[in-house]
């Protein structure tokens, strides 16, 4: 399979087509973090180097992120900030991956050295953070800032509104907790838990100028979490999938709804398929909006030749960022979201693309025979 898709992007060369190697995208308005990635690759870094210094610059400066990666920016229902994050290697299928670590800053290093040095693929919890001190040698801070204590103080002040809790009393959708579980009538919490400014992980997929794939998400996840919940951000097939034989993609959004229908990797497999990256995740993101209408969502995706789309549902529009040999610099832009439940859109871009591709390799074909 490797051979095969060596040998495309040969062809799609020999067509005068040429592959715009290399290339980063990057979910959101991050333009500093996807240079950095990008800076990784043209210094003859791997891709997987560069989706983890892509996500580690979000760790660092959250203000440059928009509050929503890294240790200072959304927290739990205690007020503390945990992360989650993931990276997948496509050569090899690995992954490395932490789930609520706490007290850790740099929550993709740690995933990089589960994906470089276990056989393990997600660590979880204080059991991550020691192994965080204990093997990385990372330092155990205090993520707490005033930030921090300013969001979670407001909250408070309202009543704890919103909340991710349902069938509890005392009603939830008017009161903090604790909370125990109601054995009368259902209340079910439909308070917007979402909202375009809930969501803002980084999501990465990185391609060096061979074809070498990789992807990687890293979050706070959603703001007032419940303490120890763990999103979709550092679970393999939903924040990010990478393949070399195809590409890679990486998802943001309602992670509670996200991770039960492994977008990134129905993304690939859409592409592997023959659908282009765009109509790719349009159609990993319909089935989830088919079953669940309220969801936010958005998925990128890119091909190990260059190609990339992004589509996106429920947000009026998204932002992503790419850079590539002729960006001339991380290029971010808005998207507007027009990802719709009916299939017949997806199915015109299906075809659309089935017909590019035989116009494609005959061109290749008559290319390499005359
Ligand atoms: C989560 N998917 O933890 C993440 C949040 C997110 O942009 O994407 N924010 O649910």
């Amino acid at each position: 399979m490797r051979l095969l898709s060596v040998y495309f992007i040969f062809m799609h060369l020999i067509a005068g087509e040429g592959v715009n190697l290399p290339l980063v995208i990057v979910t959101w308005e991050y333009p500093n973090a996807t240079d950095k990635a990008y800076g990784i690759l043209t210094s003859g870094g791997s891709s997987v180097d560069a989706v983890e210094e892509g996500c580690t610059f979000c760790e660092d400066y959250p203000s440059k992120c928009r509050y929503s990666v890294g240790f200072e920016g959304k927290v739990d229902e205690n007020g503390e900030a945990t992360l989650d994050a993931m990276i997948m290697d496509g050569t090899t299928l690995n992954v490395g991956a932490v789930g609520g670590i706490r007290r850790i800053k740099r929550a993709t290093t740690v995933a990089r050295h589960v994906l470089d040095y276990t056989r393990h693929s997600l660590l979880v919890g204080d059991q991550a953070t020691d192994f965080a001190k204990d093997f990385v040698g990372l330092p155990e801070e205090d993520l707490n800032t005033d930030y921090n204590r300013e969001v979670f103080e407001s909250w408070k002040d309202e009543n704890c509104q919103p909340n991710f809790w349902m069938n509890v009393q005392p009603d939830p959708t008017e009161n903090c907790g604790p909370y125990s579980p109601s054995d009368q009538d259902k209340v079910v919490n439909l308070k917007e838990t979402s909202s375009p400014s809930n969501h803002d992980t980084i999501g990465i997929v990185a391609v060096d100028s061979v074809g070498n794939v990789a992807s990687a998400a890293s979050t706070n996840g959603l703001n007032h979490k419940i303490p120890g919940r763990v999103g979709d951000s550092p679970i393999p097939g939903a924040g990010s999938y990478a393949d070399n034989d195809v590409g890679g993609a990486a998802a943001t959004g309602d992670g509670d709804v996200m991770i039960r229908f492994l977008p990134s990797y129905q993304t690939v497999e859409n592409m592997r398929n023959g659908m282009d990256p765009k109509t790719a995740a349009s159609d990993a993101l319909r089935r989830i909006a088919v079953k669940y209408p309220q969801y936010m969502g958005a998925v990128i995706g890119a091909t190990n030749d260059g190609e990339y789309g992004i589509a996106c549902y429920g947000y009026e529009e998204v932002q992503y960022c790419t850079q590539d040999p002729k960006s001339g610099g991380p290029y971010c832009r808005d998207v507007t979201c027009d990802v719709t439940t009916s299939t017949s859109a997806c199915l015109q871009s299906i075809a659309l693309s089935w017909w590019i591709s035989v116009v494609l390799i005959s061109a290749s074909l008559s290319a390499h025979l005359f």
